[in-house]
């Protein structure tokens, strides 16, 4: 079916005045971004023109909560030696849900969310994940990172596929380092990954993130995924976080010059690529959340299926920062966000640093001080906060 057509008849509206079905044509966003990143005068009505007309339920899945949450561990065992053991509990089973104003999806989840939860470790630390399967079909979980073939979670190594109502332990260390993906392995693999059975699996350096790239005053969990709602091979819906334009309808608080933190991941199936492009700002990315792997003052990335990173950087401007793909129909189908950059510094922005720091690196020994890197950090502040003295100095219009 006509994807556009699809929308409109699921009773997504746009741009009636621009006549395009789910929202504005690649031209009027042009303009429109154009706008809010010179002026930050974002009227509500230019909101409502880039996102799905109706409200984003939270009833089955909170993407303003998600964005923020980390699970460092159900259960948490001290080692002794400065590492902890990280227990996970995991179900996977069949659920709808709304991946739209009004537009459902048959999903498979983790633990009853697309994506499954944001599982964080630090690096050597030993992970035990116990999963067991409610769903009316077969699934595993693959892990990305090193151990051994067993605990791959793939049909035929270890216990293979979990059939309904069975349950394995997946163990491993936490190596290395980097911004991980999970995902079932089942075949086939295109629908079990499709149906919503992936979620992020953080493994911070040692010392922490923080330590290495800046102490962030906000991190972020972003999975851009897409949903094949009338089942045709090709998907209909796109977001980040699963719910189209959620983050439209409800920016993302940040203050002006907080450090941004980003974890980024394309959990798309179908297309063989997806893209995050910041507007009126660049960012700095480390592909596979590594130190090493550092492309400076970029404005926009690109990912294949499973392929993820880190962002990060320092809004210099108050007001509405436009984010999305930059494949013009995955923006138009619901892949489009915004922060809210405010100058106000009254405006609390800790609740995601209380959520991301508990239980966190802080309360870990494990380091290996050949290995970090505290310089990136200072770099990476210097650079992002000279950057935006010198665009608030233009803009001032002083020399
Ligand atoms: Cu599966």
């Amino acid at each position: 079916m006509d994807r556009r057509r699809f929308l409109q008849g699921a009773g997504i509206a746009g741009s009636a005045a621009l006549g395009a079905g789910l929202f504005a044509g690649s031209e009027e966003i042009a303009g429109l971004a154009q706008q809010f990143a010179g002026e930050g005068n974002v009227t509500d009505s230019d909101i409502a023109q880039l996102r799905a007309v109706g409200e984003t339920s939270t009833d089955d899945f909170d993407p303003y909560s998600y964005v923020r949450e980390f699970n460092w561990g159900d259960e948490i065992e001290d080692l002794g030696d400065g590492r902890k053991r990280r227990i996970f509990r995991i179900d996977a089973l069949d659920k709808e849900i709304e991946v739209a104003p009004g537009v459902t999806f048959p999903a498979w989840a983790y633990n009853g969310q697309v994506p499954g939860p944001t599982l964080r470790a630090n690096e050597g630390d030993e992970i035990r994940v116990e999963f067991s399967n409610a769903s009316e079909h077969p699934h595993t979980i693959h892990f990305h990172g090193i151990h051994r073939p067993e605990m791959d979670g793939v049909p035929g190594l270890g216990d293979g596929m979990i059939d309904t109502g069975d349950s394995t332990v997946y163990e491993f260390t936490a190596e290395p380092y980097g911004t991980h993906v999970y995902h079932c392995h089942s075949t086939p693999l295109k629908k079990h990954v499709h149906k919503g059975l992936y979620g992020m699996f953080v493994v911070d350096p040692p010392g922490g993130y923080d330590e290495a790239l800046g102490e962030a005053d906000h991190e972020f969990v972003m999975v851009m995924n897409a949903f094949d709602t009338d089942q045709d091979g090709d998907n209909e819906i796109y977001a980040v976080n699963t719910k189209a334009f959620c983050y439209a309808e409800k920016p993302l608080q940040v203050r002006q010059d907080d450090l941004v933190r980003v974890y980024l991941a394309n959990a798309t199936e179908f297309d063989a690529v997806n893209s995050f492009h910041l507007h009126a700002h660049f960012f700095d990315y480390y592909d596979t959340g590594r130190l090493e792997n550092r492309r400076t003052w970029i404005d926009t990335v690109s990912q294949v299926q499973a392929q993820r990173g880190i962002l990060q950087f320092r809004p210099p401007h108050e007001g509405k920062l436009m984010f999305h793909a930059h494949q013009s129909e995955f923006a138009e189908l619901g892949w489009l966000s915004f922060f809210d950059v405010a100058s106000d510094p009254s405006i609390d922005s800790s609740e995601g640093r209380a959520r991301s720091s508990e239980k966190g690196p802080a309360d870990s020994q494990y380091r290996d001080d050949e290995t970090a890197e505290p310089d990136v950090a200072d770099d990476v502040d210097d650079r992002t906060r000279r950057a935006g003295h010198q665009v608030k100095r233009e803009a001032g219009g002083s020399p």
